[in-house]
């Protein structure tokens, strides 16, 4: 079984949430007041100061969600896509044989809904694999 994502992507799903738990003041002024915020003292004077100021996120904001779609051609052989449903989306052969008909049909079907890194990962990791295999096989990512 293959890992789904891996250590280089972990750290960038790690910095993404830390970075969104710090924002510049001036993204936060309506909320800013005079210690009405959550860390007190940030007086936005700036005075004798130098660089970005910065404050914690009282509440942080969930990690936007992306949907990861499978795109139907005339030459990917129905196993094939069984398989990568199967093997990157976690699918048993009931569900992987569904999605799959049902991108052959509609022409476009959707594998899941991740973070923006891990569908990212996920679609980076199909790609490769189509590649691999010389089947011209698409996936994308739509925001949720
Ligand atoms: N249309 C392909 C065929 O007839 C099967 C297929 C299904 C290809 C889904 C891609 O995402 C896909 N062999």
């Amino acid at each position: 079984m293959p890992k789904l994502t891996d250590d280089s992507a972990n750290e960038r799903i790690v910095a993404t949430l830390a970075a969104s738990l710090v924002v510049p003041v001036a993204m936060t002024h309506p909320l800013a007041g005079p210690d009405g915020d959550d860390e007190g003292g940030n007086d936005d004077s700036g005075e004798g100061q130098v660089g970005i100021a910065t404050r914690t996120r009282a509440k942080p904001k969930k990690p936007s969600q992306f949907k990861v779609l499978m795109l139907n051609d005339d030459y990917t052989p129905m196993e094939f896509v069984v398989m990568v449903l199967k093997r990157f989306f976690r699918m048993d052969m009931e569900q992987a044989t569904q999605v799959m008909l049902h991108v052959h049909q509609r022409g476009v079907g959707v594998c899941g809904i991740y973070p923006y890194e891990i569908a990212e990962t996920k679609v980076n990791q199909v790609m490769d694999f189509a590649r691999q295999n010389q089947h011209p096989l698409q996936c994308t990512l739509e925001k949720a």
